[in-house]
């Protein structure tokens, strides 16, 4: 398995609409572990095939202990509405409020071909949501007000120096912490 890097905001690629997978292959399966491996070193409860500059509309989540592989996913149902604060792997340390429906019902296919319908609720719906929003080019940020996306870019302006290339490359710590972690499950 590989920890692959991450793309930041000013990547063009998070701002792709991605192409629906036609066919499952034993690389898409490959990319899927190395995207659960990424997206836990680097403590995310979501990653999309884009954040990690691919074009494929695949997602992995995991929110809770209940990985999941989404392929080209559709919301189905939406319903509610809340204000919860959101996070970005693709924005680090860049955090917003954003107003989503608050349970959704969404269809996808897994990695066997099967498609599947899921419901979700809380953080579990909060999380599918960005991910497909992610697999359109959408990101968190879209979603604030004109005042406080300005301030989100301001603050951006100054982190995105970390970032050579908008790669984000998980740091010998974080990479450290999930190996130790590993060793202890
Ligand atoms: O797609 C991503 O960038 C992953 C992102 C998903 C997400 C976070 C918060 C709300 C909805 C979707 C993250 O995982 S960022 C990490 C983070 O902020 C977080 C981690 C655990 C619980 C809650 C938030
Ligand atoms: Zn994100």
């Amino acid at each position: 398995m590989s920890l692959l890097d991450i793309r930041v905001l000013g990547d063009s690629i998070l701002r792709v609409e991605t192409t629906p997978v036609v066919a499952i292959t034993d690389e898409l399966r490959q990319l899927a572990r190395d995207m659960f491996e990424t997206m836990h070193a680097a403590k995310g409860i979501g990653l999309a095939a884009p954040q990690v500059g691919r074009r494929e509309r695949l997602a992995v989540v995991d929110v809770g202990d209940n990985p999941l592989v989404i392929i080209n996913p559709e919301v189905m149902h939406a319903e509610g509405k809340a204000k919860a604060e959101e996070g970005c792997l693709s924005i680090p340390d860049i955090y917003g409020d954003v107003e989503r429906p608050t349970i959704v019902r969404v269809r996808a296919v897994d990695l066997d071909e099967r498609p599947f319908e899921i419901a979700a609720d809380e953080l579990f719906a909060r999380c599918l949501q960005h991910e497909i929003d992610h697999l359109h080019g959408k990101l968190f940020i879209d979603y604030l007000s004109v005042l406080k996306r300005r301030a989100a870019q301001a603050k951006w302006l100054k982190e995105k120096d970390k970032y050579p290339g908008f790669l984000r490359r998980l740091t010998p710590g974080e990479v450290a912490a999930h190996h130790h972690r590993d060793e202890e499950l």
